[in-house]
């Protein structure tokens, strides 16, 4: 047992003791204990069991004692009675910020408060006011504290695949810069793009020499909080936000059959081994092997596949939906990238509830290789995100109109508007509709209705013809709002009729179409719009989200809008009308 986690304890039992009343010099005794243990420089444990004789300040033979129960029993008794004496959530008290022992105790003292619950309920009616030390604003920030603390511990146990790439990038940028390291990758679901992760499977190929140093430097990164498992071949940690990341160090020869087992999925995995039996070969991580054992592939992830005979697949495909007999038999489709999309049809500027300007947005968008963006505000009857009324739209076009000149031939930009779809389904604003050159129309509320009744406010938005895209068609918000009741098949039906596009909204808690839907799109025939429904030039990049939920839902550039160039998609929108 190290000499931390001997020091925690100790500090542990003091806070205990503390809390329970008991007298002061006791208290400070194993808080002095504990300081004493933390900087000692030998191995306080070790030292201990030994016989060896200690000398250090504070830790006379009582202290001696106790380290030796739990350096030999791991834990320490007094400290587990102590703690069965407190009321349960005493504890849970005590991790809220702005809560010390002090305060734990006189809650629990002079209000009887012994759970968070509690806390929060008597805070919230003014009951603490009259404490010492107390007020009304620090009851008001105990309840901001309080609505924190449970925000985090009912934290998702998975990770929008946005926020666990970003993780993932910038950890795999640290390791490469690692001595001894020739390659490394991240696996996993996050690399199949799946809308929301476990953890993060990271995967480097070094010198076997390189390998403890390596995970020497990763369990100590300054993003680590807590180390879960440590080994030669493989460390795993949990990040400060919470995040769990694995890594794996294999040799150059194996790289390829590892990142092709860490990337899964599993289901996938299993059916790519049925193939290589039959061959009488096998598939491991370590690579692919003959009835002799003899390793016919493994150093790159292509030539792991053809040793099996199947085509290389992109990870977005590998759930095992029929991709292995594609493969077989040299039939996989040509999946979307992001280099096929030539405009972005949904963004909002200053104008609503963007955060930057209208020529910002515009160049950024230029920028990005983008040919043309459809400037998307809100209607009016969205007054929290500034929705635009009558006489703001129409300046707004104006500016749009005269914004082409300055842009003229490097940029098509189209005046569009988001018409917020109102709970009959009426489109908002819908006398303004004809002047645009591209309409959306969203939910934003009312997201609560049964199946039958959102499915015909949706159904009646599109069937009024004025809308040329449904957008964020759920709602969701992952983790935080689930997907409405809508019938999607239904909807998917009436936007096939009426030969309207379906949006695939990549903002990275939305998502929306979500990948099984943009499946039935693509079976369907209706065409997916890929939007950034970007509020900031930053998020124009979310495109990048989108992508890899289309390349999930298996779409080639064929089923996606916002591959069409400006011109092919301004036909295509004027034979819809027509
Ligand atoms: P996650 O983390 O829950 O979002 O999903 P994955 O797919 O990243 O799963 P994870 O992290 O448990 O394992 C990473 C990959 O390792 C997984 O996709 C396939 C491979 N793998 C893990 N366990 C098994 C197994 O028991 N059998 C096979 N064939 N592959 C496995
Ligand atoms: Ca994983
Ligand atoms: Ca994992
Ligand atoms: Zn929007």
């Amino acid at each position: 047992m190290d000499n931390e986690t001997i020091a925690r304890t100790f500090m542990e039992l003091a806070d205990v003791l503390e809390l329970t009343g008991e007298v002061q010099f006791k208290v400070r005794a194993f808080r002095t204990a504990s300081r004493a243990i933390e900087g000692f420089a030998e191995s306080i444990a070790d030292k201990v069991t030994s016989g060896g004789k200690l000398k250090l300040a504070g830790v006379g033979d009582g202290m001696i004692r106790r380290i030796k129960e739990l350096a030999t029993t791991g834990k320490l008794e007094e400290l587990d009675e102590r703690k069965k004496q407190l009321p349960g959530g005493l504890m849970d008290l005590m991790n809220l910020p702005g809560i010390g022992i002090k305060t734990a105790q006189q809650v629990w003292k002079e209000r009887g408060i012994t759970s968070v619950d509690e806390l929060e309920t008597a805070a919230k009616q003014g009951a603490l006011r009259d404490l010492p030390r107390f007020g009304e604003k620090r009851e008001e920030k105990l309840i901001a504290a309080i609505t924190a603390w449970r925000k985090r511990a009912s934290a998702p146990k998975r990770w929008p695949m946005a926020e666990a790439l970003e993780t993932a990038e910038a950890l795999c940028a640290r390791v490469r810069a690692m001595p001894g390291v020739l390659e490394c990758q991240f696996a996993g679901s996050l690399r199949r793009r799946r809308e929301t992760v476990g953890d993060l499977d990271i995967l480097v190929a070094a010198e076997a020499s390189h390998a403890i140093a390596i995970m020497d430097a990763w369990s100590t990164m300054p993003e680590v909080a807590e180390i879960l498992a440590k080994g030669e071949t493989k460390t795993s940690v949990v990040l400060k936000g919470g995040m769990q990341a694995d890594l794996r160090v294999v040799p150059r020869e194996s790289f390829g059959a590892a990142l092709q087992y860490f990337t899964g999925s599993k289901e996938h995995n299993v059916a790519m081994r049925t193939i290589a039996v039959k061959l009488k070969l096998k598939v491991s991580e370590y690579g692919v092997f003959d009835a002799k054992d003899k390793s016919i592939a493994g150093v790159d992830e292509a030539e792991v596949y053809q040793a099996i005979g199947l085509q290389w697949m992109p990870p977005e495909m590998r759930e095992n939906r029929g991709e292995i007999d594609l493969a077989k038999n040299d039939a996989l489709p040509k999946l979307v990238e992001l280099g096929d999309l030539k405009g972005d049809l949904h963004m909002h500027t200053v104008e609503s509830d963007g955060k930057s300007t209208l020529e910002e947005m515009i160049e950024a968008a230029r920028m990005a290789g983008r040919k043309y963006v459809a400037i998307t505000e809100h209607s009016q009857s969205l007054a929290i995100a500034k929705g635009v009324t009558k006489e703001r739209l129409r300046a707004h076009i104006q500016r749009i109109r005269e914004l082409r000149e300055k842009f003229d031939g490097k940029m098509t930009i189209l005046a569009g508007l988001e018409s917020d779809i109102l709970a009959d389904g009426a489109l908002d604003m819908a006398d303004e509709l004809k002047q645009l050159d591209w309409v959306i129309g969203s939910v934003h509320s009312k997201l609560d209705m049964d199946r039958e009744s959102m499915t015909k406010r949706v159904v009646r938005a599109i069937e009024s013809g004025m809308i040329d895209c449904l957008g964020h068609a759920t709602g969701r918000m992952l983790g935080h709002r689930e997907a409405s009741a809508l019938d999607i098949e239904q909807v998917l039906h009436a936007l096939k009729r009426t030969g309207t596009a379906i949006e695939l909204n990549s903002s990275p808690l939305r998502l929306d179409i979500h990948e099984n839907g943009a499946r039935m799109a693509r079976d369907l025939g209706v065409l997916v719009a890929i939007n950034s429904d970007a509020h900031s030039t930053r998020e124009l990049s979310f495109l990048k989200y989108g992508i890899g939920i289309a390349r999930r839902a298996w779409l080639g550039p064929e089923h996606v809008l916002t591959t069409k160039s400006a011109k092919a998609l301004t036909e295509w929108r004027a034979a819809r009308a027509s």
